[in-house]
């Protein structure tokens, strides 16, 4: 026991210092049923830097990039390793899911994945000219699920996005006020419109795949001739700029909540089907920044960025009791991917047992499903949320009468 709570405490230690373990966590011996969501792999921007001649990007805007798929692929056999034989590696329908978004870069990441994770063997193997060991393996596209933001039904996704779109947030507000100098240089150098800070968070697009294709940096950046600031610095700076409005997004509770509540109900169903003899084995679902990030938060993992390819997985056991374990996953940081204990929010902590790191199930549920619903189209409505506006002023005046 002492022992255990050692390694415990050492692992976060590591992990608030924002260095991965170098090994992945075994699977719980007893685990029958594990559940993985994961953020795509790196991608191209959404807007390129037209000055700086393009080595790279050839795949266009907003497309997964060769070392997306390297991720995807390395999430694969990270997954597969922990797994072991819980589902053959040929592909069985019975006992294995898997879901993406409808965008290319969502749809391609889950390929790689489950590329990696379904290597084929004797009679699954069926390439046998090109020696090539792998196979298809079918997934469904689900944007109720993994991209509410798009989901033409659902008006009230535009509301819940309008503050953060717009910068009307308290913290992006301040970050446009405190960086007005920086987003000034960076308009007068690549043209855009910085008075949004979706246009910065393109900018450090651009500079990741810079960096990860060792193509040239404009000179503007590798030589500023912004006071204060040396090249390390001002990339540092732009940098931070990433993902801006997708945290934002997990950061504000009804984007949050609207992004990601189904997708945990989904979760829970899930885990409740197991515990009910369900014969899945694993279910795997491919995602976004903010609804990935904004689904661990709803599952009370403690996590403010969210790299590509990097996510969630749980598993669930039934002996000695139904409990659930939560885990994060990252890329290491292409073709490695590591597996690793969750910061969990104190609620959390403190229903989970010592012992083995698990949470039973039945008090998990009850943590959790206060944030999922299973009716999207009410929660995307503007009617409902009105007829729940009034409904929730009867049930004061209510009480107050009583
Ligand atoms: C799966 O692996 C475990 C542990 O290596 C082993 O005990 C078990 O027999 C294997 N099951 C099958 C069906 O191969
Ligand atoms: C697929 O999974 C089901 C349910 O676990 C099992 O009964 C069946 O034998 C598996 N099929 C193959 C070909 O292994
Ligand atoms: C940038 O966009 C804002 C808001 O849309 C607009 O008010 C402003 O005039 C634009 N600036 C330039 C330089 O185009
Ligand atoms: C970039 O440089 C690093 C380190 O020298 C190297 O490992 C990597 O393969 C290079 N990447 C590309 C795309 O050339
Ligand atoms: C909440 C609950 O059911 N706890 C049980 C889990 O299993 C152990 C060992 O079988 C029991 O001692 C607990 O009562």
């Amino acid at each position: 026991m002492l022992i255990l709570g050692t390694i415990f405490f050492f692992s976060i230690s590591l992990i608030n210092s924002s260095e991965l373990p170098s090994t992945s966590t075994q699977i719980d011996p007893n685990t029958i049923f594990v559940l993985f969501g994961t953020r795509h792999g790196n991608r191209n921007p959404e807007k390129f830097l037209q000055e700086n001649p393009r080595s790279w990007g050839y795949e266009g805007t907003t497309e997964l990039t060769s070392f997306g798929k390297r991720q995807g692929y390395g999430l694969g056999v990270e997954m597969r390793k922990f797994i072991g034989n819980l589902t053959s590696r040929n592909f069985n329908s019975t006992e294995a899911k898997y879901i993406s978004s409808s965008a290319n870069r969502c749809q391609m990441t889950l390929q790689t994945v489950t590329a990696a994770l379904h290597i084929p063997e004797k009679w699954g193997d069926w390439d046998t000219k090109t020696n090539d060991h792998w196979s298809p393996v079918p997934y469904t596209i689900d944007d109720p699920l993994l991209r509410m933001y798009s989901v033409k039904e659902c008006t009230n996704s535009d509301k819940v996005w309008a503050p953060i779109d717009n910068d009307e947030l308290d913290h992006l507000k301040e970050l446009k006020r405190d960086n007005a100098k920086e987003l000034e240089y960076f308009q007068a150098n690549t043209g855009w419109n910085m008075s949004n800070l979706g246009k910065a968070a393109d900018l450090a697009d651009n500079l990741i795949e810079i960096d990860l294709y060792n193509a040239t940096y404009p000179d503007w950046i590798e030589h500023p001739s912004l006071s204060g600031y040396t090249s390390a610095t001002l990339k540092a700076k732009i940098l931070s700029f990433a993902e801006v409005h997708q945290i934002a997004c997990a950061d504000y509770s009804p984007c949050r909540s609207l992004m990601a509540g189904f997708w945990l109900n989904d979760l829970i169903t899930r885990l409740e089907a197991a515990n009910s003899g369900n014969p899945l084995k694993i279910v795997g679902y491919a995602s976004h920044t903010e609804v990935t990030l904004a689904v661990m938060k709803l599952l009370g993992i403690e996590k403010e960025e969210l790299t590509t390819s990097a996510g969630f997985v749980i598993e669930f056991k039934k002996v000695p009791n139904a409990s659930i374990r939560i885990l994060n996953h990252d890329p290491n940081p292409i073709d490695q991917h590591v597996i690793y204990p969750s910061i969990l929010t104190e609620d959390l902590q403190k229903i989970t047992r010592k012992s083995d790191g698990f949470i039973p199930l039945t008090e998990f549920v009850e943590f959790a499903k206060k944030r999922a619903f299973s009716d999207w189209r009410s929660e995307c409505s503007v009617v409902t949320s009105e007829i729940r506006a009034r409904k929730a002023v009867c049930l004061f005046q209510t009480s107050q009468t009583v």
